[in-house]
């Protein structure tokens, strides 16, 4: 492990979520010198942050594991947030990676110094060390969006983002207000709506529901998969669930498709067949084609919803005053809380730490169109920087750990430049980026998330900023490097 100077490299990894620990177990595992640096003093990212009741993910449970750290303990088909947190944990302390981890520090700036190959990273408490290779690790969804409503700051009673979870808001037999129907606000609805004396749900967008199964898995089951790992892989790796990933990326890329048309045809029949009101069924009634924002994954979100509990207001919100909302049309809804599910920034990424590469090109500047990366991992003007679950990496709405350990793979090739002395700074050509990113758009375009909606997937533009192509391509594009995209530089001086 030495590079041409005969030195270790050092990495620095930023953020300890899923991605921050798959770079973490990988660099571990080869016996290199890394540090993580988390801003909180917990790890697992947004699962770490986000608590709010009813936080389930979206993926089964037992495909969102590392590859290489299957788990037994999943308590149904699909998992709490705070079970998810839990596999994380249960990860670190096996890997024994606590002592790596540098918590409650937060990278303020990363600095490419051309002469020394190497980045200086900067934490908020003025500290900065050298590294040769930066893991930029610091997630999508974890700059909360307040919704610009006016008076929102009057409220009198607790208002707040659901990834600022207030325990001591009331909820139980409370009046409370939600806003926003993302895959957070449809989660809450059913895990609130028998608890509060009356929930408005302030819906700006109606949704479509993808009907899936939820079960609880029995003691005797966890048992069976401690004995044996085969039956979590005949889950994890099932035909079905893989040709769904597949059907599901395929549908995405090619709108008229078959896949597409199914996946439309299922989220319409469970739509017509589930709300038996037809006034709230209209103001439930999508006017954009399903997929287009992500899909929802619920197996009760529309059974919950008819609860009597709960009133979907569609009205346009007016302001927010000291007791309630006031709609534009005049009416009032007094509330003891809200609750604001209205998302993230997810343009941010590694943003607000200042990135300077060579040449003093800035992160800002190189995105100031779109944030944008060599495959989703690397980019021209910043050399031995590498992102996981970067701009334009999400590949349908699949697990994002499989995304990570694929572009660990890619990055993986990268970095043995740079062991084996080969390199002492890589990075994308602008042509082989400009090339790449010229097809990314037009493609992106043509994908169902360009449909026509609103949502988090597309960029400043109004162009998804997905991965474009089929998982396969994806899959392809990540098992091995085109070095004749790179710049490969050897040690100045
Ligand atoms: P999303 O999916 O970005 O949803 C945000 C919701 O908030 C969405 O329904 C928005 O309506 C609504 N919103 C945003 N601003 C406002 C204002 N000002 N007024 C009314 N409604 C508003 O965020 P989530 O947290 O639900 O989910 C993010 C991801 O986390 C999810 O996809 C999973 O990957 C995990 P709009 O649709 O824009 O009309």
């Amino acid at each position: 492990m030495t590079t041409t100077s005969d030195r270790p490299l050092r990495h620095a990894v930023i953020g300890a979520g899923m991605a921050g620990i798959l770079a973490a177990i990988k660099l571990k595992q080869r016996g290199e010198e890394f540090v993580v640096y988390e801003k909180a003093a917990k790890i697992g990212g947004t699962w770490r942050e986000n608590r709010y009741p009813g936080l389930t993910c979206d993926v089964p449970a037992h495909a969102y594991t590392y590859s290489f750290e299957p788990y037994p303990d999943w308590q149904a088909y699909y998992a709490t947030g705070a079970e998810v947190q839990g596999y994380f944990e249960h990860v670190v302390a096996k890997y024994g990676l606590a002592a790596d981890i540098r918590f409650n520090s937060e990278v303020t700036s990363l600095d490419w110094d051309a002469a020394a190959s190497q980045w200086t990273v900067t934490l908020a408490d003025g500290t900065a060390a050298a590294f040769d290779v930066v893991i930029a690790a610091s997630g999508v969804l974890h700059h909360p969006r307040l919704p610009e409503i006016e008076g929102l700051d009057t409220f009198a009673g607790r208002a707040f983002h659901t990834a600022r979870w207030d325990e001591h808001a009331p909820i139980d037999g409370a009046r409370v207000g939600l806003v926003g129907s993302g895959s957070t606000g449809i989660q809450i609805v059913t895990a609130i709506n028998k608890k509060v004396e009356r929930l408005v749900h302030f819906q700006r967008s109606p949704q479509w529901v993808m009907p899936v199964p939820q079960f609880p898995y029995s003691e005797e089951e966890r048992e069976a998969f401690r004995r044996d790992p085969a039956l979590i892989d005949a889950i994890r790796f099932a035909d079905e669930y893989i040709g769904n990933i597949r059907r599901f990326t395929d549908a995405i890329t090619d709108v008229d498709g078959p896949q597409m048309l199914a996946i439309e045809q299922i989220c319409r029949d469970h739509f017509e067949t589930s709300i038996r009101d037809p006034e709230l069924k209209e103001k439930l009634r999508p006017n954009y084609r399903a997929a287009c924002k992500r899909l929802i994954y619920s197996w009760c979100y529309f059974e919950e919803v008819q609860h009597p509990a709960v009133f979907v207001e569609t009205g346009r919100i007016a302001r927010v005053e000291p007791h309630g909302v006031r709609m534009a049309d005049g009416a009032f809804h007094e509330l003891d809380t809200l609750i604001l599910a209205t998302g993230f920034h997810a343009d941010r990424f590694i943003r607000p730490a200042g990135v300077t590469g060579e040449g003093g090109m800035t992160l800002d500047r190189f995105w100031a169109t779109r944030p944008t990366a060599h495959y989703a991992v690397t980019l021209p003007h910043f050399p031995n920087l590498f992102m996981l679950n970067g701009p334009t990496g999400p590949v349908g709405n699949f697990s994002l750990i499989d995304i990570a350990e694929r572009q660990w793979d890619y990055i993986d090739q990268l970095i043995d430049l740079l062991r084996k002395g080969e390199a002492a700074a890589v990075m994308p050509t602008v042509e082989a980026h400009e090339a790449y990113e010229e097809r990314r758009v037009a493609a992106a375009k043509t994908t169902i998330f360009g449909s026509g909606c609103t949502s988090w997937y597309l960029d400043a533009t109004g162009v998804p900023s997905s991965w474009p192509w089929s998982y396969d391509a994806f899959a392809n594009a990540m098992a091995r490097p085109v070095l004749s995209e790179y710049a490969i530089r050897a040690r100045v001086g």
